[in-house]
């Protein structure tokens, strides 16, 4: 309960911010996209990590305006970014709660509308288990937020327990391996194999594909390889403040 009074006053004062992880895209060797994480900083405790308080905000329910905050500040610097001649798409992730509001059409649609911002710039990451959670209501979702132009990704994939007959269903643009996979792959050859088989699996849907949690030169190489499309992980970066991502990003010729 402390916690949540604690995470109340954030929400209402200056301890919130949003770093950036940028996504490198292994055709073009450039930054074309970044992941918009969420920061607590707290006057007294320090940097709180997003494992506390995002589960905290999900089961009070702050998950709502915690949402529209990051969302608010994604499209705002995604808007900033494209104003300044860099074609940076901003990702963001979604929580169950904000799908099943049904005001997150809406939401969009105004953000996009007051920062000028182009639909393709955002990004929408829905993590496996969130869009099972109810599937019918999530593809309604999803085609309202497709027709706009917004883009869609599935997050943390391998992880959740969607069955693969509905994953054609749900209208995606990209499918992004949650890091456990690459965090043995080293050590392992089964988990290679099953990095190459998801890979070949997003392919087949027609989806890009992002590897997470990159953190050794020979990962990269190897999903080079494989021919994935995008790499995430702190071999690029870790995320940081949109001043400090700056020099990484690369204006458009
Ligand atoms: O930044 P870090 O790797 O510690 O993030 C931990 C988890 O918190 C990740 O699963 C990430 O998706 C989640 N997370 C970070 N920011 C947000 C946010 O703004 N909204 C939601 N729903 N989850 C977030
Ligand atoms: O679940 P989601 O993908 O939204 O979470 C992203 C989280 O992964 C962030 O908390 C970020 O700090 C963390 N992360 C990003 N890159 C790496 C990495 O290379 N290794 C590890 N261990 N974690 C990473
Ligand atoms: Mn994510
Ligand atoms: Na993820």
């Amino acid at each position: 309960l402390h916690l949540e009074q604690e995470l109340r006053l954030a929400l209402e004062g200056q301890q919130l911010a949003v770093h950036f992880q940028p996504k490198l895209d292994l055709a073009t060797q450039r930054i074309s996209g970044v992941e918009a994480l969420a920061r607590w900083h707290h006057p007294d405790m320090g940097w709180i990590p997003p494992s506390a308080f995002i589960p905290l905000a999900e089961r009070t329910g702050l998950i709502h305006q915690l949402g529209s905050w990051v969302l608010e500040a994604a499209c705002a610097q995604a808007a900033h970014w494209f104003e300044q001649g860099y074609s940076i798409q901003v990702a963001v992730n979604i929580a169950a709660q904000q799908i099943e509001s049904g005001q997150l059409v809406h939401e969009v649609d105004q953000l996009l509308n007051q920062h000028g911002l182009p639909a393709q710039l955002l990004q929408l990451e829905l993590t496996e288990s969130t869009l099972m959670e109810d599937v019918e209501a999530s593809v309604s979702e999803m085609q309202r937020l497709r027709q706009r132009g917004v883009s869609l990704a599935i997050d943390d994939f391998g992880t959740g327990y969607s069955s693969l007959s509905y994953l054609q269903r749900f209208p995606l643009d990209l499918l992004k391996i949650d890091r456990s996979f690459l965090q043995t792959q080293q050590t392992s050859h089964q988990q290679g194999t099953l990095t190459q088989a998801i890979i070949a699996l997003g392919h087949g849907l027609g989806l890009k594909v992002v590897a997470e949690g990159v953190e050794y030169a020979d990962q990269l190489e190897a999903l080079r390889g494989l021919g994935c499309d995008y790499v995430q992980g702190y071999l690029i970066s870790r995320p940081l403040a949109a001043e400090q991502l700056q020099p990484l990003l690369v204006e458009k010729a």
